[in-house]
This record gives C-alpha cells, sequence and structure tokens, in this order.
C-alpha cells in the first residue's frame, strides 16, 4: 500500500510545487499519429491552449473561459475540462452534462459494513446574453442518492447529518437531496475587467471553499466522498442562498448569506430558507493552471441533532490543473479546513488529493485526509464526545469506453486505508482498510 501510495503523494505535491510556468509546453501538444482521425474531436474539453473550437465559451458570471467555473459560483483553473452537451435555441443556450456511479461499497472491521448504491448527478442549464453583455444563468442538478437510502452509505471515518432525525450518521457518508441546485445567476460587465454578479439558490451553494468534491477534477473520478466533507464543501447544498460577488480580472470577492441549517434526513423535500449565516471568500486565479482560495463562514446550527450549535470554518485551497498532451489532463488539489465552536474549540482537516488521465481512457486517482473529529464516539446521550486524530488514503483508477462523442461508459475498483489512534483500535479492529467497485456512465 505504502509503495502505490508514496509515489503518488510525491506526484502530487510536485505538482503543486512546479511552477506553472515550467508546464507551458503542455499547452501545445504536438499531433497524435497513433490516435485515429474519430478519436480526435473532444477538442472543445480544453480551451487552455488547443485550436478553438465551436465549444469555446464566455463563463456565466463574467469574461473568463467558461472552464474557469465550477460548483455555484466557485472557480477553478482555468485549464480545468469543460463538459458538456450544448445546444441553442433561439437566444438561449443549453448545457446538460451527468455522471451515474453504481457501487458496491465494503467497509472492514467491526464498525464497517457493505452495501450497493447508485451516487452521482445530473446537470442542466440555460443561458441567455444580453446586449449590454450581462448574462443570465439557470441551473438545476439533480441526484440519484436518496434511492440509496436515508442511512446513505458506508465510509469508515465519515460523520455528519442524521439518517432518522435521532442518531448521528457516523461511519457512513450521508445521500444527497434528490434536488441539489435550482439556481439563477445575473452577470454584467463594468470595464473590460470588471464584473459584478449575484446568485440565488433554492437549493443552492454558498461563497465557501474548494469546488466541491463532485465537481472538482481532482475527485470527480472517485465514487468515495472525502471525509474532509464537513469542514471544507459541505455547505454545496443549503436550501436559501443569496451571494453578490465582484471580479476583477483573475482575482474575485464575494459574500453569501444562506441557510446554516445542513439538509434534514429527508432527501426529496424543500428545508425552509433561514438566511441566519453569512460566508466571504477571495478567489485567484494566478494563472490558467492554478485556482486559489481563502473563504470564512459563519454558520447557524448546521446539525440538526445540535440545532443551538453553531460553527465558524475557514477553508484555504490551492488547485493546480495541466494539461498532458492531446487529451490528458492532471489536477491535484490541497485543501485546509477548520471549524470553530461556540466554545472555542477547534478542529481541522486537511485534504490532499490528485487525478491523473494520461488519455481519453484512463484516470488514476488518489487521496489522503487528517481530520480532528469528536464524532466518532458520540457522548453518552448524545452530543460529541471525544476529540480523534484519524486518518485515511484512498487510491483507484477507472477505465472509460467511449459509446459516442458525449457518452462514456467506465469500470474502476479503489482501494483505501484508515488510521486510527490506540484509543479507538478497540472499536475499528485495528486500522481497517475497504475498496469499491464501480462502474459508471459519463455524460458529457
Ligand atoms: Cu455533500
Amino acid at each position: 500500500m505504502a509503495r502505490i501510495l508514496a509515489p503518488l503523494a510525491g506526484a502530487s505535491l510536485l505538482a503543486l510545487a512546479l511552477p506553472a510556468a515550467a508546464q507551458q509546453h503542455d499547452h501545445h501538444p504536438a499531433p497524435q499519429p497513433q490516435q485515429p482521425p474519430a478519436a480526435a474531436p473532444h477538442a472543445g474539453h480544453d480551451m487552455s491552449g488547443m485550436a478553438p473550437s465551436a465549444h469555446v465559451m464566455a463563463g456565466t458570471l463574467g469574461p473568463w473561459p467558461m472552464t474557469r467555473e465550477a460548483s455555484g459560483t466557485s472557480w477553478q483553473p482555468d485549464a480545468s475540462n469543460h463538459g458538456g452537451v450544448h445546444w441553442s435555441s433561439g437566444d438561449w443556450t443549453f448545457m446538460a452534462h451527468a455522471q451515474l456511479n453504481l457501487t458496491y461499497d465494503w467497509q472492514n472491521g467491526p464498525r464497517g459494513d457493505d452495501k450497493t448504491f447508485v451516487s452521482g448527478m445530473i446537470m442542466g442549464s440555460a443561458r441567455r446574453d444580453f446586449a449590454d453583455g450581462s448574462t443570465l444563468n439557470l441551473r438545476a442538478m439533480l441526484s440519484p442518492d436518496p434511492f440509496m437510502g436515508k442511512e446513505g452509505f458506508p465510509l469508515l471515518l465519515a460523520a455528519g447529518e442524521t439518517a432518522d432525525g435521532v442518531t448521528p450518521l457516523v461511519d457512513r457518508q450521508h445521500p444527497h437531496e434528490l434536488v441539489m441546485e435550482l439556481s439563477a445567476s445575473y452577470a454584467k460587465p463594468l470595464t473590460d475587467k470588471d464584473t459584478v454578479f449575484a446568485y440565488i439558490g433554492y437549493p443552492g451553494e454558498p461563497a465557501f471553499g474548494p469546488p466541491a468534491f463532485m465537481h472538482r477534477m481532482s475527485a470527480m473520478d472517485s465514487p468515495e466522498a472525502p471525509i474532509t466533507h464537513h469542514w471544507l464543501d459541505s455547505t454545496h447544498i443549503v436550501f436559501g442562498v443569496a451571494t453578490l460577488g465582484w471580479a476583477h480580472d483573475r482575482l474575485k470577492l464575494e459574500a453569501s448569506s444562506f441557510t446554516g441549517r445542513e439538509p434534514d434526513q429527508n432527501r426529496y423535500d424543500f428545508d425552509p430558507p433561514e438566511f441566519d449565516s453569512w460566508a466571504v471568500r477571495a478567489s485567484w486565479n494566478p494563472t490558467a493552471n492554478w485556482s486559489l482560495q481563502a473563504s470564512y463562514a459563519d454558520v447557524t446550527g448546521p446539525e440538526q441533532l445540535e440545532p443551538d450549535e453553531n460553527d465558524r470554518k475557514l477553508s484555504v485551497s490551492a488547485i493546480q490543473t495541466r494539461r498532458l498532451g492531446a487529451e490528458g489532463w492532471w489536477s491535484t488539489t490541497l485543501a485546509w479546513g477548520r471549524k470553530i465552536n461556540d466554545h472555542d474549540e477547534s478542529k481541522d482537516g486537511w485534504l490532499l488529493e490528485g487525478a491523473i488521465s494520461p488519455d481519453d481512457r484512463w484516470t488514476v486517482f488518489a487521496r489522503a485526509e487528517r481530520i480532528e473529529t469528536d464524532e466518532l464516539v458520540p457522548a453518552v446521550g448524545g452530543g460529541h464526545g471525544d476529540l480523534y486524530t484519524v486518518a485515511k488514503a484512498s487510491v483507484g483508477a477507472v477505465h472509460d469506453w467511449r459509446l459516442s462523442d458525449n457518452l462514456r461508459f467506465g469500470l474502476g475498483a479503489l482501494y483505501s486505508v484508515n488510521q486510527v489512534p490506540g484509543a479507538l483500535e478497540p472499536l475499528y479492529g485495528g486500522d481497517p482498510d475497504g475498496g469499491m467497485l464501480f462502474m459508471r456512465l459519463k455524460v458529457q
């Protein structure tokens, strides 16, 4: 295991350390003579340096490449892939995008479990560009997660939200809502470099954290949720969010008012909007290969089971994405998050993840995480218990077959190891491992 992980982690760190300038040659890939012509025209996926194609499109929130835009109003590197089927009708341009995973998941040890489930997302958007340069964008995102049942899927060391409204979900990942996003944004240019925008969502994603994991290139090919989810990006679905932002060239500043309570255990419904929490985020894309953000959130009563406990959250992240050859890419995310409760107790979470896809067929991904958590052994009578530092590492791969221009079928597997402190070893049976086998459909 260590032999597999070490080079991957080393390579990921190397990717973060290398200056982007040293990789500019990747933007002018040599022709690939071994590629049959029929396999070539996915060029629209890469806007960072290849020949311009009909897919090249400006962002919905400002005059940058659309590849910069990720979930909610978050940014990723301009060199990211741009997935989606596009068409237009009248003044409107439409985009659709989907990823569905069928996963067999097993987690070992006394606290483990196994389960087969479907997860993923289906997204559709409609945009309209006006003569004054402003843009209206409507977005809807659905998830099949509720079909897996309220108790989610087994994931050792993960905690957060509830299955039944009574007991917390521990060693499990919660399912996402059937409706993950219904949002509208409107952006208006002030000068050729300055834009102001407004975004509302019910549900939607406030200005906090890196792009949500299922929308990050370094994470989206793995069916496994990060155990740092509730440090970094669990606010990606809140029932009620309003964001105002200003962007100047490669810098974006934004502030959100939103509902602090996480979605309840009924994943098919809409929860009441409260607008009792707020967040601010600064994002900076210094080059086409990098995206950095720092954000702060003041969250009122996030956990349904502890409605009077508030969280302040901090997050800082760096994403680097490079192109590899004609169709390949390499993306790495390093992120830190901190949760501070009303008693000024703080808990940190760290994440380093990377994915590399040398061609149209293979993607290899790895992730290492460490969290300080008091949710694994709830206190007697409920509430958070003792604080433990635990860690996890995963590595996996998926092979895709292209069924048509926009549809790919993939088969993949991943293996994960968990590390718990001595005090938790009797509960977990040492340092338990686990894995997932999955097949997927990707529409992009
Ligand atoms: Cu989530």
